[in-house]
């Protein structure tokens, strides 16, 4: 038996209440499940009321009344939750069925859960929805992968309900990303990138505060200014309306000031250092961003070591100071340099962001198009910015671009901020200022881009000690060779 319902959604805390609604707002019925089933009449009572909604009470319920092929959504919390609601779907789907997993899945569990569920009869798509609750509600990102049979079934739903971009805000935030865990994959790079651009947008900001000497009002002015040209983006934009907001709890200090310099995090990006750890590409801006918060993180370590350690201030001559402030120039000077260290760190970002992708889609033989995921991420979701344009161009250009930075828009770009984003990073190693995704996005560059790389020594060194081979630049093969013999002997 099925009832009238387009589709079903099971999770309604603060991205299924929104998802639901906004899925309801394009002329869809849907249904509407929670494990606390208050919610659910929360939801049908509050802002649900007189809108197109069916409330159910039991899993069987909320199965029954979805018309076949069921599309049945969970937003619920990442993990063993959407085993268990899986567990308890399949026997009550029929043939066809379509089990949708829009949480941060792990693209791991994606993959299994697919195998699962197809050996059920049912189809399953896993996919990545950014956006938070605004995006949600109002159209989120949405990157769906699993069953390539579902797409058909879900596509005219998923891109009326996602974001739009273009000149004519037609084209939806929403594709067909790949088999099994891709979606989700693409997804969890996203946030890392995110996790990148975020670190460097809080790079810019203690350099322009320590260095620079800008107060808010003047932040505000500055990263209002930066979203006007090529990095505007939404966290561009945030940032700017964070330096206007005065403290919600009294007195006139802006908010900002008042929160402690802790950072918290949900896994992403970890995951996503994890598997480039795994796949061996060196995806440094989203590693550093991590550690960059485990450092935020040691707040009363920190707080003891800042009454020992010393800093450049109190130990550097003179000098050396005063050729950094000039590196530094004038304000104004400083500040574009410090807009042209966050451009080039953010190409390198993405950079390797898309490199990680085309070593994952190599490894799982998903057959990503990547000039696709940009255009994903153009819209609704988080990292949204007017350079994924230049992304999108540069992959439907050359499928197979190896590298961002070789394509000519973004090696230009990194030509022109090159000279700016040296002397910033010089500078804040001179004045003591940590800018570690500013640094290893300077440093990948220079790495990526150098014919030779110390490397030669690191195999030497293996070789002596382990045995472990090297190759030569002469000859094919691998050698090995006696290096105690082979050393100047000890007298
Ligand atoms: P949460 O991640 O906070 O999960 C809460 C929901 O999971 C509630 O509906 C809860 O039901 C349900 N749930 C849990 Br917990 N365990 C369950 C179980 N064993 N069986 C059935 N339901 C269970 O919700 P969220 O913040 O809306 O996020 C939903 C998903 O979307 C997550 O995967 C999240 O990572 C992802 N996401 C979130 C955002 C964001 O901005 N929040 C953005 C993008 C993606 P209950 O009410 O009975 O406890």
């Amino acid at each position: 038996m099925s009832g009238d319902c387009d589709f079903g959604l099971m999770g309604l805390a603060v991205m299924g209440e929104n998802l639901a609604l906004n899925v309801e707002s394009r002329g869809y019925k849907v249904a509407v499940y929670n494990r606390t089933t208050s919610k659910v009449d929360d939801l049908i009572e509050g802002r649900a009321k007189g809108k197109n909604f069916v409330g159910t009470h039991t899993v069987e319920e909320f199965v029954k009344s979805v018309k076949r092929p069921r599309k049945l959504m969970m937003l619920v919390k990442a993990g063993p939750a959407v085993d268990a609601i899986i567990d308890q779907l399949i026997p009550l789907c029929d043939p066809g069925d379509i089990i949708i997993d829009g949480g941060n899945t792990l693209y791991s569990d994606t993959e299994r859960r697919t195998k699962l569920v197809e050996e059920a009869g049912l189809l399953y798509v896993g996919c990545g929805v950014s956006g938070g609750e605004e995006g949600a509600l109002k159209g989120p990102s949405m990157m769906p992968g699993g069953s390539k049979e579902a797409w058909p079934h879900i596509k005219e739903m998923f891109q009326a309900v996602s974001a739009k971009v273009g000149p004519n805000n037609d084209i939806p935030c929403c594709e067909w990303v790949g088999p099994r865990g891709a979606g989700h994959y693409v997804k969890m790079v996203h946030n890392g990138i995110e996790y990148g651009d975020m670190q460097l947008i809080c790079e810019a900001y203690q350099l322009l505060r320590e260095v620079g000497g800008l107060n808010n009002e003047e932040l505000y002015d500055v990263f209002a200014e930066w979203n006007e040209g090529e990095l505007q983006s939404y966290l561009i934009e945030i940032t700017r309306d964070i330096f206007s907001a005065k403290d919600d709890q009294g007195g006139d200090a802006f908010l900002v000031d008042k929160i402690l310099d802790v950072a918290g995090a949900k896994g992403t990006g970890k995951w996503m250092s994890q598997l480039a750890l795994d796949l061996g590409v060196p995806s440094t801006l989203v590693t550093t961003a991590v550690f960059a918060r485990g450092l935020s993180a040691q707040k009363e370590a920190r707080v003891r070591a800042s009454k020992t350690l010393n800093g450049p201030s109190e130990s550097m001559n003179p000098e050396m100071r005063a050729a950094a402030m000039k590196l530094v120039g004038d304000r104004a000077d400083f500040v574009e340099s410090v807009r042209h260290a966050l451009y080039a760190s953010k190409i390198v970002s993405y950079a390797q962001g898309f490199v990680q992708l085309q070593a994952a889609s190599a490894e799982h033989d998903w057959g990503l198009d990547y000039g696709n995921a940009a255009l994903l991420w153009r819209g609704g979701c988080i990292i949204r910015a007017q350079f994924l344009d230049r992304i999108k161009d540069a992959f439907e250009a050359d499928s197979n671009l190896e590298n961002l930075l070789l394509h000519p828009f973004f090696k230009k770009a990194i030509e022109d901020a090159q000279a700016a984003w040296r002397t910033v990073v010089a500078s804040a190693a001179i004045l003591g200022i940590p800018v570690p995704a500013f640094s290893t996005a300077l440093n990948y560059y220079d790495g990526y881009r150098l014919e030779r790389l110390p490397a030669n020594l690191l195999q030497a060194q293996r070789d002596y000690f382990g045995a472990h081979t090297y190759q030569r630049v002469d000859k094919d093969g691998w050698f090995h060779s006696e290096w105690l013999d082979l050393r100047k002997q000890p007298k």
